[in-house]
């Protein structure tokens, strides 16, 4: 089994890449068994460097130090706001999350953001072990250190089902979202333990996972360096919970 769908079977038609049925089976396969598909060099090299042309006056504009963009208002003209806005990219997801959940995929508008880690502050956003609110999280890898210190993604891959309540998914959340728990994966981390998947990325090519049934979180990498993630989060089961409307404003929960 492989966890990387092959580039050769894309055919381009003038938006993004578009991938076979075949080629989709074998995403969730593998979201499936090792926790994440990838689809290599999904964006082309042009795209990639006017996205870290952006990237790079935006860091320089934050003083150095880690910055981030939610949805697209800031990201108009740009690779990033194309791709929220393409009906074959959205056909992807949709395919992948119905795929790996069994169900039709709703009608719902991506969380998108762009993290840009740098400096010291760039360590406070690293190993900060979570669950997404959202089904699936599709992660484009911009800038990604070259050495030792590339900020890899960590995660511990499906350890947890879509939850009907939401009342539920909130406590597997203040489960992990305390120091004790976040002090335990921090060890599990520093460990070679094979429960933990460590992916060196390579920009511009996606990476499918559950980031709702998975936790993850990213590792620091060099302060002097720049390490950018676009990531699309896709399907928010908990969409109508009245639960969840009530406790909105009291934290990202
Ligand atoms: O930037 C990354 O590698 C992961 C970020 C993440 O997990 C998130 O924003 O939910
Ligand atoms: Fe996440």
């Amino acid at each position: 089994m492989t966890t990387v769908a092959s580039a050769s079977n894309i055919s381009l038609n003038g938006d993004f890449p578009d991938l076979s049925d075949e080629l989709v089976s074998e995403l969730v396969s593998s979201i499936d068994h090792v926790g994440y598909g990838v689809v290599p060099d999904y964006l082309e090299q042009r795209e990639l460097d006017r996205l870290r042309t952006f990237v790079e006056a935006s860091v320089r504009a934050a003083g150095n130090q880690y910055v981030s963009f939610t949805g697209c208002a800031d990201l108009a003209d740009t690779p990033l706001e194309r791709m929220a806005n393409s009906a074959v990219f959205r056909r992807l997801c949709t395919r992948v999350y119905e795929g790996a959940t069994g169900n039709r995929a709703p009608d719902q508008p991506y969380y998108q953001i762009l993290r840009c880690l740098t400096g010291a502050s760039g360590e406070r956003h690293s190993l900060r072990f979570h669950y997404d609110s959202y089904v699936l999280t599709v992660l484009l890898p911009i800038c990604v250190p070259e050495g030792q210190h590339s900020g890899r993604l960590i995660m511990v891959p499906n350890v947890r089902p879509v939850r009907k309540w939401y009342a539920q998914n909130l406590i597997d959340k203040l489960l992990i979202d305390n120091s004790l728990t976040q002090f335990l994966l921090k060890r599990l981390a520093q460990t070679q333990s094979s429960r933990l998947a460590r992916l060196k990325m390579e920009p511009g090519s996606l990476y499918f996972f559950s980031g709702y049934r998975s936790i993850h979180t990213n590792e620091p990498c060099d302060p002097d360096k720049i390490r950018t993630t676009a990531l699309f989060h896709y399907v928010d089961p908990h969409i109508g919970s009245r639960l969840k409307r009530a406790l909105r404003g009291s934290g990202p929960l």
